[in-house]
C-alpha cells in the first residue's frame, strides 16, 4: 500500500490541523511534567524531544505508523542479515561490525562476526605496532606520519573521528586525510612532511575510485622521489579495500591489506577497517569502545519497544518535521569543537541515504518528501553567523543541538559559559519574545516588531556525559538507525547510491576533451562547450 494510503498517514494529516495552532508555549504551560515526560535516556544518551511541536497524540499516531509500515519486522532483517538492499540486493550488515566475538550473524552459511573479528585482530596489532614505533620505514626510522588517502565512505568517517576523538590521540603521530581530486589536498597533506617516517593508508572498499587511485598514485611517486627505490613502498603504503585483485594490480602487497565486504556500505564503514587510521590514533582499546558504544545503541535500537526506542522515536520526528510540519532542512548543531566535522559526517550519512524518489521494490516514484537537507556547524561559532535565519526567517528548521556534561579540556568556567548557550538557544527558539516582552525590555515601539521572537521551532537536545570513543559510537548508530527507521517509513532503500555512480561515470567523459585542443569532442549541450572552450583557453596561460 501507497504510505500516504495508510491509516496512519491520514490520521496524522488530520491530526497536524489540531498541532497548527498550537504553540510550544502553550504546551509547556499546559503541562508542567512536559520536560520529563517528552524525554529518554538509553545507552548514555539523555534525549529531549519536550520542545518538538508534537502532543502524545502525534507520538501515538507516529508510533502506528512505525507499525504499520512494518519497522518491528525491518529491524528484525536487518540483524538477520537479510536482503534490505533491495537494488544492489544484499544486506546492509554494519551492526557486524560491531559484534562481540562470539556472536554470530550468518551471510551464505558464513560467520560474518568471526570474519569481522580476525580483521579487527589484525588491525590491533599493526596499529599497536605503528603506536609504539615498532613499524619502521624502509630507512629504519619509525612511522610518525600517517596520511588517509580516500573519498566519501572511505574519508569522511575517519576524518571525522579522528577530530571528534583527537583528544585521546598521542600528539607525537601525526594524521593527515586526502580525498579531494584537486591536486592541493595532497600537496598540502605531505607539505611539511618527511618521506621516510610517513605511511599511507589507501582505502576503497572497490580500489577503483578514480580520486582514491590519482592520490594513490601522486602519493607512491611522492614516496619514491624520496625514498629511491620500490622495495621501499611496501613499508609507507598499506590498503584498505574489499577487491584483494585491484590492490595488487596496484602494487601494495596483500599481506599489508586489510579487508571488509560488501555488505558494509561506504558510509556505514567506518567502524569497519576504514577506520584503520582511527584505531592508529585512539589505540586498539579506544577503538573497541568505540565499537562498543556502537554495539549498545544496535542492541537499544534492536530490542527495545518502539516508544522507547531512541532511533526510531528521531527518526519518526523527522518524518513529522519532514512530512506534515514542511521543515525542509535539519541543522546539525554540536556544542563541542571536537565535533566540528560531524555535520558533514551526517550529511553523507543522511543525504546519501535518503535522498531518494523511487519506492524500493516497487519502483514508483513517491509522492511525498523523502529525505531533508542536513546542514551544520559547531556552537557557539554558528551563533554568530546563521542563527539568525533559525531564529526570526520565514523557513522552519528542526535542529538537533548536542553538549557534553564534562569538558575534556577544562579551562575556567568555559564549558559551563559554552553549555549556557546550548541550553539558551533552545529556549529561546522554542518560547521566543512577545511584543509586550520586548517593549517592557524598554525597547522603543518603532524598533519592537523586528526584535520580536515568534518561537515555536523545533529542537531536540542530545546530552551526553563526556566525549569518549564509546560516547561517538553511540551517536553514529543513534542517526544510523534513525536513518533506516526514515528509509522505512518512505518505503526507499537507504544502503544504495545511484546518484553517486552517475557522477563517477560523467567525469570520465569529459577529462580527455579538456587535455585536447579545439573544439570539444562530444557534443555536449552549449553550455557544456562554451565553458571546456574557455577552460581551455585560460589554461594555455599556465605559467
Ligand atoms: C558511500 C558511497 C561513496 C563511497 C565513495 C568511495 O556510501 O558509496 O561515498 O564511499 O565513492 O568509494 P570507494 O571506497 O570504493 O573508493
Amino acid at each position: 500500500m501507497a504510505l500516504t494510503d495508510t491509516s496512519a498517514w491520514r490520521a496524522l494529516t488530520a491530526h497536524r490541523d489540531t498541532i497548527q495552532g498550537r504553540h510550544l508555549r502553550e504546551l509547556f504551560a499546559d503541562d508542567a511534567q512536559r520536560g520529563q515526560r517528552f524525554a529518554l535516556e538509553a545507552v548514555g544518551v539523555y534525549f529531549d524531544y519536550s520542545k518538538q511541536r508534537v502532543t502524545d497524540e502525534t507520538v501515538r499516531l507516529l508510533l502506528a505508523l512505525a507499525r504499520e509500515r512494518g519497522l518491528d519486522e525491518a529491524r528484525q532483517a536487518m540483524f538477520a542479515g537479510d536482503v534490505i538492499n533491495v537494488t544492489e540486493r544484499r544486506a546492509a550488515l554494519h551492526v557486524a561490525l560491531r559484534m562481540p566475538k562470539g556472536e554470530s550473524i550468518r551471510v551464505d552459511g558464513r560467520d560474518v562476526v568471526a570474519d569481522v573479528h580476525g580483521v579487527l585482530d589484525r588491525m590491533a596489532a599493526f596499529a599497536a605496532k605503528v603506536r609504539s614505533g615498532k613499524w619502521l620505514g624502509h630507512t629504519g626510522r619509525p612511522i610518525r606520519n600517517i596520511v588517509n588517502i580516500g573519498i566519501g565512505g572511505s574519508a569522511l568517517g575517519p576524518v571525522m573521528a579522528y577530530r571528534a576523538l583527537r583528544h585521546y590521540s598521542p600528539r607525537e603521530l601525526t594524521f593527515r586525510f586526502v580525498s579531494n581530486m584537486d591536486p592541493t589536498d595532497l600537496a598540502e597533506a605531505v607539505r611539511d612532511l618527511d618521506a621516510e617516517e610517513t605511511l599511507f593508508i589507501v582505502c576503497s572498499k572497490t580500489f577503483g575510485t578514480l580520486e582514491t587511485l590519482t592520490n594513490a598514485r601522486a602519493a607512491r611517486a611522492w614516496c619514491l622521489a624520496r625514498l629511491g627505490s620500490e622495495r621501499a613502498l611496501p613499508r609507507h603504503f598499506v590498503a584498505v579495500s574489499s577487491n584483494a585483485e585491484r590492490v595488487a594490480q596496484f602494487g601494495i602487497d596483500t599481506a599489508n591489506m586489510f579487508g571488509f565486504w560488501d555488505w558494509v556500505g561506504g558510509r556505514y564503514s567506518m567502524d569497519s577497517a576504514i577506520g584503520l587510521s582511527t584505531m592508529v590514533a585512539i589505540g586498539p582499546d579506544g577503538f573497541a569502545d568505540l565499537l562498543a558504544g556502537f554495539h549498545a545503541m544496535d542492541t537499544h535500537f534492536r530490542d527495545t519497544p518502539l516508544e522507547r526506542n531512541l532511533p526510531a522515536l528521531m527518526g519518526l520526528l523527522g518524518v513529522w518535521n519532514t512530512n506534515f510540519l514542511g521543515a525542509e532542512t535539519v541543522a546539525v548543531l554540536p556544542y563541542s569543537q571536537y565535533l566540528s566535522r560531524f555535520p558533514a559526517y551526517l550529511q553523507q550519512l543522511t543525504m546519501e541515504s535518503n535522498g531518494k524518489s523511487v519506492v524500493a521494490g516497487r519502483a514508483v516514484a513517491v509522492n511525498y518528501q523523502t529525505g531533508p537537507i542536513y546542514w551544520g556547524e559547531p556552537g557557539t561559532d554558528g551563533q554568530h553567523s546563521f542563527y539568525q535565519l533559525i531564529h526570526q526567517g520565514t523557513h522552519v528548521i528542526p535542529c538537533d543541538f548536542i553538549g557534553f556534561c564534562q569538558a575534556l579540556d577544562p579551562l575556567g568556567d568555559q564549558h559551563d559559559l559554552l553549555m549556557s548557550n546550548l541550553f539558551a538557544q533552545t529556549e529561546a527558539l522554542a518560547f521566543g519574545k512577545t511584543h509586550e516582552q520586548v517593549l517592557a525590555e524598554g525597547v522603543p515601539e518603532w524598533q519592537a516588531p523586528y526584535r520580536v521572537f515568534d518561537g515555536n521551532r523545533p529542537t531536540t537536545t542530545l546530552l551526553l556525559e563526556r566525549l569518549t570513543p564509546h560516547a561517538l559510537g553511540t551517536l553514529v548508530a543513534l542517526y544510523e538507525h534513525s536513518v533506516y527507521t526514515q528509509g522505512v517509513i518512505w518505503g526507499i532503500d537507504s544502503f544504495d547510491q545511484w546518484g553517486v555512480e552517475l557522477g563517477k561515470a560523467l567525469a570520465l567523459r569529459v577529462a580527455p576533451e579538456l587535455a585536447g585542443a579545439g573544439e570539444p569532442a562530444a557534443a555536449h549541450d552549449s553550455s557544456t562547450n562554451a565553458l571546456i572552450r574557455r577552460y581551455r583557453q585560460l589554461k594555455a596561460g599556465q605559467a
